[in-house]
């Protein structure tokens, strides 16, 4: 009996994973004591940092196991933003991390290149012209696609550096509210970036404040916060998997953030 179409295609991938000609990028940055936080404006509460207990580690609390319980915000380190975290998408439908449908996990991917122009100006936006642009070499932005801005933050290894606070707040590269806009004309899945949050750093001073949250969110779309390796996907033709726990009306998690690539 022949096979169908898509089990070709699956063996296919599978073929093409075991020989190298299709390649697993890790988006994900390691998750523990030391990952950065988010800092809000002080007048709102603030997320902790990761922390963790041992349960038992091959001794007499447990002789043959070790287990730790940890601690953790939900929007530490590479994580996913799902609709309900913003006001503006508590009404979504499956607005939550057990109610998104699995299928909106895979996707495919657009890498948006401001890595020069984020290295010359910390507070760099992404701005529809510069979207055009890209369009115009890459082809216009499918919908469902994620689109991820590529910055190099990621390579700023030092908490200080990472998130650049200042006496006036925050300092990197994000999307502009026009940015946004146009993204969700585009009907994307959602918008990802390499900085502690998927807004600028003052984005908490546009209007709508922190417009990636706002509109993206109440749009029902999904947000990728402090990826890296960005510098290793191609503009386009990559497939995005992100997989954050299912946590019950959950607003967001640690996630596991892999990149299907053709060598
Ligand atoms: C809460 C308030 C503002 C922001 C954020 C969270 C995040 O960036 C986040 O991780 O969702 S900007
Ligand atoms: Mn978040």
């Amino acid at each position: 009996m022949s096979m169908s179409n898509s089990s070709q295609a699956l063996v296919q991938v599978l073929n093409n994973l075991t020989d190298g000609s299709i390649k697993v990028v890790d988006l994900t940055q390691p998750l523990g004591e030391e990952t950065p936080v988010i800092a809000l404006p002080p007048e709102f509460a603030q997320s902790p940092r990761f922390s963790r207990e041992v349960i038992s580690r091959y001794d007499e609390r447990g002789p043959a196991w070790y287990w730790n319980t940890i601690h953790v915000g939900e929007h530490t380190g590479t994580h996913f933003d799902a609709p309900v975290h913003w006001v503006t998408g508590k009404d979504q439908p499956a607005n939550t991390l057990d109610t998104i449908p699995a299928k909106k996990h895979i996707g495919p991917v657009c890498v948006i290149d401001t890595s020069k122009e984020s290295a010359a100006d910390e507070d760099f936006l992404l701005t529809p012209e510069f979207l055009e642009t890209w369009e115009q070499q890459h082809g216009r932005i499918p919908a469902g696609s994620w689109v991820l801005m590529r910055t190099d933050w990621s390579k700023r290894t030092d908490e200080a550096s990472f998130l650049n606070l200042k006496e006036d707040g925050a300092h990197s590269p994000g999307p502009s509210v026009e940015c946004i806009r146009f993204l969700i004309e585009r009907d994307v899945a959602g918008f990802g970036s390499e900085t502690v949050g998927t807004d600028a750093g003052q984005a908490h001073l546009f209007d709508p404040m922190f417009p990636c949250h706002n509109l993206i969110h109440g749009a029902g779309k999904f947000g990728l916060a402090s990826l890296c390796n960005l510098d290793q996907l191609p503009p386009t033709g990559a497939i995005l998997i992100t997989a954050p726990m299912k946590i019950v009306n959950g607003s967001g998690s640690p996630v596991r953030v892999f990149a299907m690539i053709p060598a």
